[in-house]
């Protein structure tokens, strides 16, 4: 009787084995794209890859409900070998806890139009935190479970009644409690490792409104005057900003005073200008409140924005029949997005120079950034410096590396 059990056993842990085995290279593919696509500085070094570590982020993560299904059938069975085992019960539990929340906020990411901002903002933030604490918990899980750590479970409890059988010197007492030990020092510096960042990053995503007042605290621009905000502005109509922003940029984040800073709008314009700060910060401004979306998910709402309305620059400059296309340029040297003429007549579309009654910190684009508040927030070209009306289309950056043309919010397509 027993050996027929034992052959059930071992074809079910073949399998089990076998699921275990893909979910585990799925999930370490995972976690390392994963954790790469946000980074600043990958932003930068995987360029058009990016696009595509996101889509093969995004398919593995769907494959992975073929190894869970498949567990799933043979789950009954498993839990019959489980039955005296607590702590791997709990395991399969966590684990399919982390993917169930991995899975679901990662569809509401994929589709985030369809879902819009309501649902992809919750969404990132279950991501995040599932992947602070998945993560950490399933490299400790695959540590402990290679096999020089791992328990000599029953065999030791065997060996003290029958002394004859196949079991290894390895196993003994002493070797336990050095393993258990090990165990346990890995555990803890898992805990002190990544203990604090992740507390540290759990209040900044979870409290709001602070953020942009600490980004205004390190601002590293010297433009001198400072602008003074308009009575609409501060204090901000808006309320103030509502979330945090993810300070995205493909360069390092570039700073400004009055020698190495100037606004220019040429091209197919009648006139062509530029200003010095001094000039620039004279130039009429007006106020608007408008939310900050981003593709990735993220969200900040009720930003109180003061600067000049593009609509009056062109107007200004005025354009030339043959103009197509509104080229923005990034005193980065690098970013660069573009909008079609007819686009930038949006009465909303400003070249800010305040949030929330203050200047705009580097670190969100500062001293002048686009806003184009009915597009996905690719558009904003951070630390804007000129302006180019061209006859031909012009691809942005991201645009280049994947990211769709089309940026406009679902419905908001207006005037
Ligand atoms: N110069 C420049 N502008 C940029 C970007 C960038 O990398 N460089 N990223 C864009 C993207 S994808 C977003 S979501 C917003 C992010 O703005 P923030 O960094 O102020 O939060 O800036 C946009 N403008
Ligand atoms: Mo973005």
């Amino acid at each position: 009787m027993n050996s027929w059990l034992n052959k059930i056993r071992k074809g079910i842990g073949k399998k089990l084995a076998a699921v275990h085995r893909w979910n585990a290279w799925m999930i370490a593919f995972l976690a390392f794209s994963g954790l790469i696509l946000p980074w600043g500085a990958w932003r930068e070094i995987l360029g058009a890859g990016r696009v595509w570590l996101k889509w093969l982020h995004i398919g593995v993560g769907l494959a992975l409900l073929l190894p869970v299904l498949y567990y799933l059938l043979l789950a009954g069975k498993h839990w019959g070998l489980l039955k005296e085992r607590p702590a791997q019960k709990w395991n399969v539990f966590i684990v399919l806890f982390m993917l169930a929340g991995w899975f679901l906020s990662g569809v509401v990411l994929w589709q985030f139009r369809a879902f819009g901002p309501a649902w992809s903002n919750p969404a990132l933030i279950i991501h995040d935190v599932f992947t602070w604490i998945g993560l950490p918990y399933m490299i400790y899980h695959s540590i402990t479970r290679t096999r020089w750590l791992k328990e000599p479970h029953r065999r030791s409890v065997r060996t003290s009644i029958q002394p004859k059988t196949e079991v290894s010197p390895q196993a003994t007492e002493p070797l336990y409690t050095r393993r258990a030990f090990i165990r346990s020092a890995i555990g803890l510096g898992f805990a002190v490792t990544l203990g604090p960042s992740f507390i540290k990053w759990m209040a900044s995503s979870l409290s709001s409104g602070a953020n942009v007042e600490n980004l205004v605290q390190k601002d590293n621009n010297h433009l001198i005057p400072a602008p003074q905000p308009a009575v609409d502005s501060l204090p901000p109509i808006g309320g103030g900003s509502k979330g945090n922003f993810r300070i995205y940029t493909v360069t390092p984040i570039p700073s400004f005073d009055n020698s190495n800073w100037s606004f220019t709008v040429d091209g197919l314009v009648n006139q062509a200008m530029q200003w010095n700060w001094e000039e620039f910060v004279k130039l009429p401004r007006t106020v608007q409140v408008s939310d900050f979306h981003c593709v990735t998910g993220w969200s900040v709402y009720n930003n109180t924005w003061e600067g000049i309305p593009l609509k009056h620059l062109l107007e200004q400059a005025g354009f030339q029949s043959s103009a197509q296309t509104v080229k923005f340029y990034s005193g980065d040297g690098v970013y660069t997005d573009s909008l079609t003429m007819e686009q930038a007549q949006m009465k909303d579309i400003m070249i800010a120079v305040m949030l929330d009654g203050k200047p705009i910190p580097s670190d969100l684009g500062g001293p002048v950034r686009l806003v184009v508040p009915q597009m996905y927030t690719y558009k904003s070209v951070k630390w804007l410096n000129r302006i180019e009306l061209i006859a031909e289309d012009h691809v942005g950056y991201w645009e280049e590396r994947g990211y769709d043309k089309d940026a406009w919010l679902s419905g908001t397509k207006q005037s």
